[in-house]
């Protein structure tokens, strides 16, 4: 349901008639739907709708298994990635969008194992994207001498989508598919230490000596 106030004010009897078939009126690949009023048919233009992926990777891809001795930290570098295609088929070759994004480290302890300065585990990012896939390397720090050297450190992102008016089409403002995630999880894991030959083998013995 569209009001009448929300499009335009000053409209008595918004919606006195309304076009049957959804056509394309302003000529840009989208339906619209012509709407009556007293005096005045107002057209309704759908906006374009975009999906968008986010992707991880780390650097160095697993947290190294000199951590357990190591004296200082260990960094690792997400690299976020973000790539927006377009849902609609529509004739902008330009959609944009700011992206702002929350990166939160190991978000499901409470006593976090991952930091990006002293006691932040968590920080705000902004970027803008187009229908090309954008990257941005954050950099933070694992800690040494790890209790937990085995459960992977989860990295949530939270993205905040805001379309970019569209100059070329009345300020036409691209819209998010309500099925694109706005919080996605990745995970960073530990290398496995394996010995020399990097094979890792089970390795568990157990000697039970009886006596007496
Ligand atoms: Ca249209």
């Amino acid at each position: 349901r569209i009001a009448g106030s929300s499009v335009r004010s000053g409209l008595r009897f918004f919606g006195l008639t309304v076009a049957q078939s959804a056509l394309d009126q302003s000529g840009d690949g989208l339906p619209d739907i012509a709407v009556g009023s007293k005096g005045a048919v107002l057209l309704l233009r759908s906006r374009p709708i975009v999906s968008m992926v986010t992707r991880v990777t780390f650097t160095p891809p697993k947290i190294p298994t000199s951590i357990s001795g190591c004296t200082d930290f260990q960094q690792i570098t997400a690299s976020v990635c973000f790539s927006m295609t377009k849902a609609t088929n529509d004739i902008f070759k330009d959609l944009q969008a700011e992206l702002s994004y929350t990166l939160k480290l190991d978000y499901v302890r409470q006593r976090t194992r991952a930091y990006f300065t002293a006691n932040e585990k968590e920080k705000n990012f902004q970027s803008s994207v187009s229908l090309q896939e954008h990257c941005a390397q954050h950099p933070f720090f694992v800690q040494c001498s790890l209790e937990d050297a085995l459960s992977p450190v989860d990295v949530q992102v939270i993205v905040y989508f805001e379309g970019v008016p569209i100059q070329t089409a009345d300020g036409l403002v691209p819209q998010l598919a309500s099925g694109s995630s706005k919080v996605t999880d990745h995970k960073l894991n530990f290398e496995i230490d394996c010995g020399e030959d990097k094979v890792c083998e089970d390795d568990v013995r157990v000697d039970i000596n009886f006596s007496g």
